[in-house]
């Protein structure tokens, strides 16, 4: 069996009894974690302090699944790391972008970052060598999924999991608020790193392969009908939408042993 397909048995593996696979992973990691799943290395200076988002609602195997496996991954890349998985309590519509945005104002309270990583929940990097920190361009991590063979799915996919750094998602105004519903948000971000004359970075394929849990489509989260450039996608208002316009309000924070919970409200009351 090669590397590849001996760590997708292993996920699998896991996946089967994910409950189990959190308990351990509590107990594993409990003594070297700070708080809300907050970890720096003690053997050097960390290169880096990364904010880990994962925008979330309803995925509870999948949330336990990734945080069992997540930490072991990060903690092989020697960098300062925490976990906040941003779950959206209301609307009923997934708003996946606003909660990029609120992640990253919110997990900015809590500690200088200067590297975000926004992170599908579903998603899981099969190889430690692919470099889990931010660059000077914005960096795609999630360009090679098993859903789509490995491969690209198209030219310009920016889906699945990026790292950009905190100035850059300053000077990109982060994310749009207006996508509700599944697909678009992913390509308008795109959008705004060339509106910002930035480009793209993506590790080599053998390196930069991902394995996405399989799963049905959400409800509360129908395809959106304006996900297509033209729509929502609008780069005169880039500087009126984003997180300087984000509205949301906290609902509570949890520092679990292995992530920060926290559960948002987007809109206004
Ligand atoms: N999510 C939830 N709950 C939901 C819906 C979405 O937690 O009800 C989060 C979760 O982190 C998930 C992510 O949003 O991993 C993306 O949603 P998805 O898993 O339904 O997306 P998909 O499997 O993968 O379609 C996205 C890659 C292809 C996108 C191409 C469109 N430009
Ligand atoms: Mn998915």
């Amino acid at each position: 069996m090669d590397a590849l397909s001996f760590r997708v048995k292993a996920i699998e593996r896991l996946s089967k009894n994910s409950q189990l696979a959190y308990a351990q992973a509590e107990h594993i990691h409990k003594e070297v974690l700070k708080p809300g799943g907050h970890w720096t290395p003690e053997e050097c200076a960390a290169r880096q302090r990364v904010a880990m988002v994962v925008p979330y609602r309803n995925r509870e195997d999948h949330l336990r699944i990734f945080v069992s496996y997540m930490h072991r991954f990060m903690q092989a890349q020697y960098l300062e790391y925490q976990i906040f998985v941003v779950e959206q309590a209301s609307p009923d519509v997934f708003n996946r972008a606003a909660l990029m945005n609120i992640g990253f104002l919110e997990a900015l309270k809590l500690h200088d970052f200067d590297c975000f990583i926004f992170h599908d929940v579903d998603l899981l990097p099969l190889d430690t060598r692919q470099p889990y920190t931010c660059f000077q361009a914005p960096t795609h991590l999630g360009a090679y999924m098993s859903k789509f063979s490995y491969q690209m799915p198209y030219d310009g996919f920016f889906g699945g999991a990026v790292a950009l750094s905190t100035e850059n998602i300053k000077q990109m105004n982060g994310f749009s608020n207006l996508f509700y519903g599944w697909g678009g948000e992913d390509d308008d971000t795109l959008n705004r790193v060339l509106w910002r004359n930035l480009t793209v970075h993506r590790h080599a394929q053998d390196i930069g392969k991902s394995y996405m849990i399989k799963h049905e489509k959400d409800e509360g989260n129908p395809t959106n009908p304006n996900r297509g450039i033209g729509h929502e996608m609008k780069p005169d208002q880039y500087n009126r939408n984003g997180i300087n316009s984000i509205k949301y309000i906290k609902q509570s924070t949890d520092l679990n042993v292995l992530y920060t919970r926290v559960l948002v409200s987007i809109g206004e009351n």
